[in-house]
């Protein structure tokens, strides 16, 4: 039996449809409301498409099988192509360059290839560490706003050492690195332009001129860093750039051309911080609001650690680190969307009529917290139901996205997050700066943590 999608009204609004009920700046938050008010499916009509919103993990496994769906590269994500163009995030699924791409850069990113980036990240992590020690346990450290210390340095330093070994160094500038702005104000523009009306695009110039004048920027420090590894090889530095000047995908047996790398280089710049420095800092509110939790991972890092220092060896053995990291992007999910459409109309549920040229938004942190699977605690933070994580149902949980197109960082982020915590907490009692901090939002195209400030203070012996 066919049913209707259900659809919030539109008449108020002619022809726009329902995009006045979406906020640009932060579209998940509108979508998220709605679901409160609609349920599992709706749909949205815009001027030109029809969007329907699933939070719901017994429609969502429909629509995480590849062979049935797949990625949609959706308007915040089309406008993003001018800074990235076909490059593995922004590609079109047919296009060459993503399959040159995906196969050349795969083995660099597998469990190896992490582990040999490990020397790199652990040289951030440390200068981390270092800093936070001088500041002292008074001053606050803010864990996400633009010209912080925690996530953006952080991870930014960490991808520029691990893909080009480029220091933006970070954290020894008073302001940060320009890059690292231009990348936070083209994110936030393209998400903008990609949920509001064309035609009020066309009359935003001066945005679209801002945006087109940090593309151009951040085009040229990539140039510039290919050009100078060109004129100057580093054969002995194993890092992304040297994967792709050098070797060939096995199919085409092409190398990736200039212009692609530049591309690529930006997109492991862009996808590779954000989503990094967003997770940190939900991780670190989640411990800080449950503080048993937080005594738990203390005493695992020292057992497992002690006063020794870090070691590759060790990150595997951070096993209720790792979960409280699962449990984390469980609830607060950076990506909050899985967009995708069928590849042939289709039903949902065996019950709403689903076209190919329909939009599907997956709304991430709704599957991730559906009460059918997760229990009637869906919303605590419980990490222990993380370190049976082999046993969950299938695509319970997906905040790395989906199949062919997910995450090609996934295991770069997951060392480089618990290297991070361990040593943190290694050292360090970390507090909140105001105990009565409440998390608030805030969206970058990824999502995260709005002034969120903790504060640390070295551990008595730990020296
Ligand atoms: Mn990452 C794709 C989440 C860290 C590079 N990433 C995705 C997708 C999600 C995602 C979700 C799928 C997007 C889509 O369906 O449109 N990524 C994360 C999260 C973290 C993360 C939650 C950290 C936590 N990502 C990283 C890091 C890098 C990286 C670190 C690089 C070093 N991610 C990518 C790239 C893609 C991607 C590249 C695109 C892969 C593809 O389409 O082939």
């Amino acid at each position: 039996e066919i049913l209707p999608i259900p659809q919030p009204p539109t008449h108020a609004y002619g022809f726009l449809g329902n995009l006045p009920d979406i906020d640009p700046s932060f579209h998940l938050k509108s979508l998220w409301h709605l679901s409160e008010l609609y349920g599992p499916i709706y749909q949205l009509d815009f001027i030109r498409s029809r969007v329907i919103v699933i939070s719901s993990y017994e429609l969502a496994h429909e629509v995480f099988n590849d062979e049935h769906f797949e990625k949609f590269v959706s308007g915040p994500l089309k406008e993003l192509r001018a800074l990235s163009k076909d490059a593995l995030f922004t590609a079109y699924n047919n296009e060459p360059n993503w399959h040159k791409a995906h196969r050349t850069l795969m083995p660099v990113f597998g469990p190896l290839g992490i582990r040999k980036m490990f020397p790199e990240q652990l040289d951030i992590a440390s200068q981390l560490i270092l800093k936070w020690d001088r500041l002292g346990p008074s001053h606050e450290i803010d864990t996400s706003d633009d010209f912080t210390i925690l996530s953006h340095r952080l991870a930014f330093d960490t991808i520029g050492l691990c893909a080009f070994n480029y220091r933006f160094n970070d954290f020894y500038a008073e302001n940060m690195h320009p890059f690292a702005h231009q990348m936070t104000e083209a994110l936030t523009e393209s998400m903008k332009r990609g949920n509001r009306a064309g035609i009020e695009n066309s009359m935003r110039i001066w945005s679209a001129g801002k945006l087109h004048e940090n593309v151009n920027a951040m085009h040229k420090l990539c140039d510039d860093i290919v050009a100078e590894r060109k004129a100057h090889p580093q054969p002995d530095v194993n890092d992304l750039l040297n994967t792709m000047l050098n070797v060939a995908d096995p199919v085409t047996k092409e190398k990736l051309d200039d212009e692609n790398i530049r591309y690529q280089m930006v997109t492991f710049l862009a996808a590779g911080h954000e989503t990094t420095s967003g997770t940190l800092s939900f991780l670190f509110y989640h411990l800080l609001k449950n503080p048993e939790k937080l005594q738990k991972a203390q005493q695992e890092v020292d057992q497992v650690l002690g006063d020794s220092p870090i070691e590759v060896r060790h990150i595997s053995q951070l096993k209720y680190i790792d979960a409280c990291i699962k449990e984390t992007l469980r609830i607060n999910p950076p990506v909050g969307a899985a967009n995708r459409h069928a590849r042939q109309d289709t039903t949902l549920g065996g019950k709403y009529e689903i076209s190919k040229d329909f939009h599907i938004i997956v709304n991430l942190g709704g599957v991730q917290t559906d009460p059918s699977i997760w229990g009637n605690d869906s919303h605590t933070f419980r990490p222990e139901r993380m370190l049976d994580f082999e046993k969950l149902p299938p695509d319970a949980w997906k905040p790395f996205g989906i199949g062919v197109r997910s995450c090609i960082g996934r295991g770069f982020a997951e060392q480089e997050i618990v290297l991070n915590v361990a040593l943190i907490l290694q050292r360090f009692q970390v507090e909140m700066a105001d105990p009565t901090y409440d998390l608030a939002i805030k969206s970058t195209l990824t999502i995260k943590p709005r002034g969120f400030n903790i504060k640390v203070r070295r551990r008595p012996g730990k020296d």
